[in-house]
């Protein structure tokens, strides 16, 4: 058999001595960004190097380089935390950063514009207040998500304790971490690293091994009944099936991921798929069986093609299911039926059932600053935390719930936050509670178009274009993204628009709301002011011709897309190119 040409990625780790490399000897030199190779094995510590993309072009035409900078993001398992983590994060963006915290859409931060001397100290005050970078990014299990829901019953409490079992059972075990960004001191009662263990074969790494997984690796539990998390999208999704409050085990789906190129057909996004039910006394066998099935199959020869997707649709289901049971030990049973999919929106007050409330605080595109259209998110949480010293949690979809609250509290908590300028559940529209945008431009370094920046006047426009149409106040899932990696989880979801070129978008329509199925193309290179043009032929036909209750994913998969486009196509006062 010829053996495999590995990816260049490969080689670095092999050689990188646990992700060591040469990072330390790197940030302490003159220079202001890192080499290729230290920049591969960043990733593991949680942060990317890239450059102002706003600047590059005129500042290449000076003859000046580029302004190097970087982003570092936290894992933070479940998206718990303190208020007092929460308030010193508030002041490290400041000291190191853009003055802003970015919740991303996998219930966590990141911060960006970091500049090269500030990244060592950084990560440094980010470990003394117990919260870690280790495996933000990288080719290892990424940060474990689950229901951002604080409701004390059994359900929501079996799903944080499982989401914080595996994020330490798989954390990377590499001490390089501490060497290079604490000079060798460790946190101990940090809850999610385990300590560094030498098995009989020497690595320290027993679960990835010295070259880690061919690719990021993604886990997310939840339940059909309420899929906020988008579980499906994961490599490894695990869906916990209650009966009543009794625990009876986990369905798990293997293969999901969103990434794709555009001109690459072999690239494709796909949901994960049912393989087989497991005991709840299996949970970490099972996992770990899954991760050894990606971390032996999966292709480290082609990073395009190295997600466990691959491997699901390429060798098959029986294939995955068999070479499964042979990774845990035994035939695991095969997945039992699910029960109707839903999703529950956390956002507003809810009872926790503990006599205490909690609130979920919608904060667009999950960016925590000042002066954002006329609203100062970061003033707002900032006073409002300090005061009442709540547990955090963040949610997938890039806001923040504030739990532990006391009814009495509720009215100033909520006139704190008015008085910022911010919008609760009940002034939004459930456009703009379900509208989700990547960060895109200018920190991005593979953004095609704008994705944040354009969030709120592509928002009001949509608004302004159902209202036209009376459907204003239809639950229609919008995610817009600025290339096809599909971050913001474009292809699930009513509607996806997607960065192609700059300022053109390709549409994507015909997903659910609840995460099941996946969006399929209607036109491409469509320029963003007429992304509004575009979509109108298709909320008139929903109008006109929707089912009762019918969501407009649904519907369009229910009309076919082909039928739907030509239709819309028809319509149109004026011929456009991207309507050909
Ligand atoms: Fe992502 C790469 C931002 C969730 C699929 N993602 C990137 C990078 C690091 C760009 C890069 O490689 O140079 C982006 C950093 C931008 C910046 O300036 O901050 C980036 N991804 C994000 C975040 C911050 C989006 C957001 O607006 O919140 C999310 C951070 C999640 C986290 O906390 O870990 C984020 N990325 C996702 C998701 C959604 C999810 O996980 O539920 C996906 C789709 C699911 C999946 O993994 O397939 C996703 N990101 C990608 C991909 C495509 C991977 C693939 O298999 O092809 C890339 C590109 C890559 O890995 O080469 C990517
Ligand atoms: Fe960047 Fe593309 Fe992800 Fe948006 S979808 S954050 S543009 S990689």
């Amino acid at each position: 058999m010829t053996e495999q040409k590995l990816s260049g990625a490969e080689t670095i780790k092999k050689n990188s001595k646990n992700l060591r490399g040469n990072i330390s000897a790197e940030l302490a030199d003159s220079n202001e960004f890192v080499s290729d190779e230290s920049y591969e094995l960043l990733k593991f510590h949680g942060s990317y190097q890239g450059y102002d993309r706003d600047s590059a072009t005129a500042r290449k035409k000076q003859g000046l380089d580029k302004v190097w900078e970087f982003m570092l993001r936290l894992k933070i398992p479940g998206g718990r935390f303190t208020a007092d983590q929460y308030l010193a994060l508030d002041t490290l963006c400041d000291t190191h950063a853009n003055g802003t915290l970015r919740i991303t859409t996998r219930q966590t931060f990141q911060f960006h514009c970091i500049v090269k001397a500030h990244l060592k100290p950084f990560i440094a005050d980010i470990n003394r207040i117990l919260l870690s970078t280790l495996g933000g990014c990288g080719d290892v299990v990424r940060n474990v998500i689950t229901c951002p829901a604080p409701i004390h019953d059994n359900i929501h409490s079996v799903l944080e304790n499982a989401c914080f079992t595996l994020a330490k059972e798989l954390a990377p075990k590499t001490d390089a971490y501490w060497d290079i960004w604490l000079d060798g001191e460790k946190m101990d009662n940090y809850p999610f690293i385990p300590s560094p263990v030498e098995n009989s074969t020497g690595s320290i790494e027993p679960l990835y091994g010295d070259t880690y997984m061919p690719r990021k690796f993604k886990i997310a539990l939840g339940q059909p009944e309420d899929n906020c998390m988008d579980v499906l999208c994961n490599d490894l999704a695990l869906l916990a099936l209650f009966d009543g409050q009794e625990l009876k085990g986990y369905n798990i789906a293997l293969g999901g991921g969103l990434g794709m190129n555009h001109n690459n057909a072999k690239t494709y996004p796909y949901l994960a798929k049912p393989v087989a039910f497991i005991k709840p006394q299996d949970l970490v066998k099972a996992s770990e069986a899954v991760v050894k099935l990606q971390r032996d199959h999966g292709d480290r020869g082609d990073r395009k093609h190295a997600r466990l997707k691959y491997v699901v649709a390429e060798k098959g289901l029986g294939w995955t299911k068999s070479t499964l049971d042979g990774y845990f030990g035994s035939e695991l049973e095969a997945a039992k039926p699910t029960p109707n999919w839903a999703i529950v929106d956390h956002m507003g007050w809810h009872e926790q059932g503990n006599g205490k409330w909690f609130l979920g605080v919608p904060i667009p595109s999950g960016r925590i600053g000042d002066n954002i259209h006329g609203v100062n998110y970061r003033s707002a949480l900032r006073e409002v935390i300090s005061t009442y010293k709540m547990p955090l949690v963040l949610t997938v979809d890039q806001n923040i719930i504030l739990s532990e609250i006391e009814a009495g509290e509720k009215i100033s908590i909520e006139r704190i936050l008015r008085k910022h300028g911010v919008r609760l559940r009940e002034d939004l529209t459930d456009l703009a509670r379900n509208f989700i945008a990547c960060v895109a431009l200018p920190t991005c370094g593979k953004a095609l178009a704008e994705a944040e920046r354009v969030q709120h006047p592509l928002e009001e426009a949509l608004q302004k274009l159902m209202d036209k149409h009376d459907i204003g106040k239809d639950k229609i899932a919008v995610r817009i993204a600025g290339c096809p990696n599909g971050c913001p989880r474009p292809y699930v979801g009513d509607i996806g628009i997607i960065g192609r070129t700059p300022e053109h978008y390709s549409i994507y329509v015909g997903g659910d709301f609840e995460g099941t199925r996946l969006n399929e193309k209607i036109f491409d290179k469509v320029p963003f002011d007429h992304i509004t043009t575009a979509l109108e032929p298709l909320f008139e036909l929903y109008k006109k011709d929707r089912m009762r209750d019918e969501n407009f994913g649904d519907f369009c998969h229910r009309y076919g897309i082909e039928l739907a486009k030509k239709n819309a196509i028809e319509s149109l006062s004026a011929p456009h190119k991207w309507a050909a």
